[in-house]
């Protein structure tokens, strides 16, 4: 009797620790984002070497995925604010939870703009991607300017008393100069792991095409 009430004691702290689950997504499949917040354009699924520029004009070029053949290409167009690619978006999170995120960027500036970085906003209970209640903040280095970089953030999910219970994960952008218009810069992404509870729910881009995409909005009322 006392072994088991032991056990029982054992598994009530330690089986909530290893319910995670860990997902990946590695635009493989041709989508591109789930939405996106500011001055972001250009959100296309591309293959090989891809040529763009990195703001005031300069030429740069990425050689290729850093996994599988896909990768994600977006660009800010015109420089304004800090624009926002939604990769992720985990839904069904309650206080306490936690969620790790790993993606790569594609930066050979050092130190220096453009560079990328993860960061994180909350969705109301019961809303959709776009149902921001606040920012969740972000941690995490900007990539470091070596090539495909490592980005990597991790958060203590807040309901803020049950108004919340979705995590957006973002993918932010920094480009120089910081405002001027007609500039534009190119960013690229591959190889995105998410690590959340098993309770929740990981979603990912979605390939589309422009019919599905205009009825987007009604298929997504349908899960309200
Ligand atoms: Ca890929
Ligand atoms: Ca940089």
């Amino acid at each position: 009797m006392q072994k088991l009430a032991i056990l029982a004691i054992v598994l009530l702290f330690v089986t909530p620790a290893f319910a995670q689950q860990t997902l990946n997504y590695s635009w493989e499949d041709g989508a591109t984002i789930l939405g996106f917040y500011g001055a972001l354009c250009c959100d296309t699924n591309v293959s090989g070497a891809q040529n763009g520029f990195a703001g005031d004009g300069v030429a740069y070029s990425c050689p290729g995925a850093v996994d599988g053949t896909q990768y994600l290409h977006v660009a800010e167009d015109p420089h304004s604010s800090t624009p926002q690619a939604f990769v992720a978006w985990v839904t069904g999170l309650t206080d306490g939870d936690v969620v790790d995120v790993m993606c790569y960027g594609y930066d050979i500036s050092p130190d220096l703009s453009p560079s990328m970085r993860l960061w994180g906003s909350y969705t109301a209970v019961g809303g959709d991607v776009n149902s921001y209640t606040g920012s969740a903040g972000g941690t995490g280095d900007y990539t470091a300017g070596l090539g495909w970089d490592l980005m990597s953030d991790s958060w203590v999910f807040d309901s803020n008393v049950g108004v919340q219970d979705g995590l957006v994960i973002q993918v932010r952008l920094y480009s120089y100069p910081t405002t001027s218009d007609p500039n534009h810069t190119d960013y690229w992404i591959d190889d995105l792991t998410v690590t959340a509870p098993d309770h929740a729910v990981i979603h990912f881009p979605v390939p589309m095409s422009p019919v599905e995409e205009s009825s987007w909005g009604s298929i997504k009322a349908l899960y309200r």
